[in-house]
């Protein structure tokens, strides 16, 4: 949906969930000002049990002027169109109101049906809906910068969603974070007045009450209801100690189930472990050391009606530590027993010569699905698109030995365009514009086999692992060291054929 869509209608009600965060009244602002700007007719609501009463949020609509209203919920219709924000229409967070025309701009996993709806965009990759609504504002061409007030309540929805920008992953989420303009005396003011001494007291209970796993060094804890960036501040606190290597901190809210995820191991990506916890039934990413995610009440009803939620976290902690081995390339040499041969099929991907595109010497970010990567442009940089828009980096002399340049162009479209921010400059360039097509030149052979239990593997002298999922490869190749890695098992298929 683009925001023009809507403008059909001379009466825009924008509501947000009941018990209104940083991010639902940011982005309602950011449309109320946006539909504004066209001449509408706009209001700025929220509904449900309680008014606004955390001091950030009041300090937030006084300095910013956010002319945000409560309206208890009645009868009586919504002329022209209602948009939920940070919300879906129907949803058990948003008090229903009556109306007619509804649309729902959200970055939630969809909970309801959108048939009925006359417009929504909902994207649940994106850390805040305030990133959402940027780039809707974005893509009309509404010039967000000529005021700070509103790029100040854009980024502090983003920096609370995303518990303080440590659970922050997304490239768009980055973009915003960047483009926006604010006014940082605001934002310090707001950062500082989050927490209530009640919360302080509630962080200090829950340290107390921490469940600790002696087999997998693991600790979980539950907090009361609290502002959801205190669960990154206790896990933040508790990941310290010696003998927690990981740790998980959740709350039950109004939606659902709030929680952050910590790991000081190699062996714990937080990130993966997050989703891991969410699996069918919420959301979870970060980064490999801090994380967090959000399970959705109405699937935890459906998936676990008699278990508690203490009980879930834990039977998943365990369920994660025993689903993993570990190959540890640097302990012990690969072993090729149980596994078959097979050789590569003709793969086409796409590449980037950077060095056309930018003096050499230049200084950049890559950024992508695969997060940023610092990159110094030489002669030989060449950057690889590959399956699921993930990029990879290499030289000259390792292209032309594996690929071979081809006249067709590069027609895929991705869910995100990996893009070079240069250092110094405003412009970004886009990646898609200049991306050519390869394909492999030699035919390898290699040593296969398809995993029957979870895999993580680390190659000689490296941190990082790469995981393989129950259905993925396992590859080791043919010469003389037999240096593994991992296939996705949608990927392996298109690659390899057996011989
Ligand atoms: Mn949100």
């Amino acid at each position: 949906m683009r925001l023009k869509d809507l403008e059909i209608y001379t009466s825009i009600t924008i509501q947000a969930h009941d018990n209104p965060d940083a991010d639902a009244i940011a982005s309602g602002y950011a449309l109320y000002r946006y539909f504004k700007s066209k001449g509408k007719k706009v209001s700025l609501i929220y509904s449900g049990r309680y008014r606004i009463k955390k001091t950030d949020l009041k300090l937030m609509i006084e300095k910013l002027h956010i002319p945000i209203k409560y309206r208890a919920a009645r009868d009586e219709k919504i002329e022209g169109v209602l948009l939920t924000v940070d919300c879906q229409y129907g949803a058990g967070n948003v008090q229903k109101l009556n109306a007619e025309n509804m649309a729902v701009i959200d970055h939630h996993e969809r909970e309801i049906s959108t048939a009925g709806l006359v417009g929504y965009e909902i994207n649940p990759n994106l850390g805040s809906c305030a990133t959402l609504v940027w780039q809707l504002l974005v893509s009309e061409d509404y010039p967000i910068n000529d005021d700070k007030k509103l790029g100040t309540a854009l980024y502090y929805g983003l920096y609370r969603d995303t518990n303080q920008f440590t659970e922050l992953f997304y490239p768009l989420d980055r973009d915003m974070r960047e483009a926006v303009a604010t006014d940082k005396k605001v934002l310090h003011l707001l950062k500082n007045s989050n927490l209530t001494l009640e919360e302080l007291e509630i962080a200090g209970i829950a340290l107390i009450k921490y469940i600790y796993n002696n087999d997998f060094h693991y600790a979980i804890i539950q907090t009361k209801p609290c502002d959801p960036n205190l669960l990154g501040i206790i896990s933040d606190f508790i990941i310290q100690v010696d003998e927690i290597y990981t740790c998980v901190v959740f709350n039950h809210t109004q939606e659902g189930y709030k929680y952050s995820v910590r790991s000081c191991i190699r062996e714990v990506r937080a990130n993966e472990l997050a989703q891991f916890l969410a699996q069918d039934i919420g959301t979870g990413g970060g980064h490999a050391e801090r994380a967090g995610g959000f399970l959705s009440e109405r699937k935890y009803e459906q998936y676990y009606p008699v278990l508690h939620s203490e009980a879930y976290f834990g039977n998943k902690m365990n369920e994660y530590f025993e689903s993993y081995d570990i190959i540890d390339l640097g302990k012990c040499k690969p072993d090729i027993a149980g596994m078959d041969m097979y050789e590569s099929k003709k793969n086409n991907i796409g590449y980037v010569e950077a060095a056309a595109l930018l003096p050499v010497g230049a200084q950049c970010v890559l950024r992508s699905l695969s997060g940023d990567m610092e990159l110094l442009i030489d002669e030989g940089v060449y950057i690889l698109v590959g399956e699921n828009s993930r990029v990879r980096v290499t030289s000259k002399t390792e292209f032309e030995s594996e690929y071979r340049k081809l006249s067709d162009s590069y027609g895929e479209t991705l869910e995100y365009a990996p893009k070079l921010k240069v250092k110094d400059s405003a412009d970004d360039i886009d990646l898609l514009d200049y991306m050519k097509l390869c394909t492999n030149k030699k035919i390898t052979k290699v040593y296969a086999k398809q995993l029957t239990r979870g895999v993580k593997l680390f190659a000689p002298k490296s941190d990082e692992y790469m995981l393989g999922e129950i259905g993925d490869y396992l590859i080791a190749d043919c010469g003389r060291t037999h240096s593994m890695s991992i296939v996705e098992q949608g990927m392996f298929g298109r690659l390899y054929q057996k011989i």
